[in-house]
């Protein structure tokens, strides 16, 4: 049995950083696709320069060659423009859809057996898009926000009670933007719920309050201090357990922007949910039950998206 194959569309600061990962774990052989000529390769070949010393085994291929990541079994997509200070993941919509429409001609012609893993700004749109110009099935077709916007709060909540971040759990539902839902009821630290460790005096609802508010904006609080480009190491960690997940049929519920046909009441639509991930891609969507201000808080969200598939279905007459 050969290696897996793992195409990385977009390499650059994300791309990279998945490649460096993908590597050190030893994931599979590495294409590092980008329409920047000589950097993908000028990469791969640093990374696989890092290999002897690391005592990795991977194949390191960079190309601007879509028929390179022909059969890959997980291509995870990056490309397009980040932000820049002051602008809001949504001012990307028109030069990432037009790259959306690119990339998944590419998948369609190239790797239509792959398990897609979105993570292009604005979220919850670029992946439905993708889907579409792929012509995938829904269930392999995935967007990774979620599993970050948790690991934020994760970070936050461990920071606050003092803890190991492995014994915090948390939930981050809606689209990734500034009307996700960080759900306090079911974050916990091993397994004691957030509201209960309120009521043991481990902090305040206001102190909480102050978490979720920079979780929201976690994101750009990184561009902020970055002043040029945004986060990658969390994004680029987050995507490859959903990418592991999927390889090693690990079935880990994990939140990812999943595609909705009525759960949640949402239909056809892609918006961050808890979701299992296995060999089958997608294989079961979560249906938690959220109280009312989650509830208000989700509809929100999924109403921001469901504004930015109307931009972008203006924007390009075939979707
Ligand atoms: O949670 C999340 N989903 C995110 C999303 C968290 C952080 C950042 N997020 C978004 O990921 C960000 O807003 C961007 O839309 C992407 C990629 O971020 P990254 O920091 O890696 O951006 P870079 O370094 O600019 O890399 C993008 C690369 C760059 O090398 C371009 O040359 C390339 O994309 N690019 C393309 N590659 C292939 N094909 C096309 N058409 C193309 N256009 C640009």
């Amino acid at each position: 049995m050969g290696r897996k194959k793992i195409a990385l569309v977009g390499a650059g600061m994300i791309g990279g950083t998945l490649a460096h990962l993908a590597a050190m774990k030893e994931m599979g052989d590495i294409v590092l696709f980008d329409i920047a000529e000589g950097m993908p390769k000028g990469k791969a070949l640093d990374l696989a320069q890092a290999g002897p010393v690391e005592g990795y085994d991977a194949g390191l291929k960079g190309t601007s060659d879509y028929a390179d990541i022909a059969g890959a079994d997980v291509v995870i997509v990056t490309a397009g423009v980040p932000r820049k200070p002051g602008m809001s993941r949504d001012d990307l919509l028109g030069i990432n859809l037009k790259v959306m429409k690119a990339v998944g001609e590419g998948i369609k012609a190239n790797a239509p057996d792959a398990f897609v893993i979105c993570i292009t700004n604005p979220l919850d749109a670029m992946v439905w898009a993708l889907r579409e110009f792929s012509g995938l099935p829904h269930n392999k077709v995935v967007g990774m926000a979620g599993v970050l916007d948790s690991a934020r709060f994760r970070h936050f909540l461990a920071e606050e009670f003092n803890v190991s971040v492995e014994d915090v759990t948390a939930f981050v539902l809606g689209g990734h933007g500034d009307t996700m839902v960080p759900v306090i009821e079911y974050s916990t630290v091993a397994g004691i719920p957030v509201p209960d460790l309120i009521k043991m005096g481990w902090s305040t609802q206001e102190r909480i309050d102050a978490i979720v508010a920079r979780t929201r904006s976690g994101g750009g609080e990184i561009v902020q201090l970055l002043g040029n480009g945004s986060a990658y190491y969390a994004p680029a960690t987050s995507a490859i357990a959903m990418a592991e997940s999927y390889l090693k049929d690990k079935k880990r519920l994990l939140p990812c922007a999943a595609h909705l046909t009525g759960q949640y009441g949402v239909d056809d639509l892609y918006v961050g949910v808890p979701v299992v991930i296995g060999a089958n891609g997608v294989e079961r969507v979560v249906e938690i039950a959220l109280n009312e201000g989650a509830k208000a808080n989700f509809d929100k969200s999924v109403h921001a998206v469901q504004e930015l598939l109307v931009a972008c279905k203006g924007l390009e007459p075939s979707l």
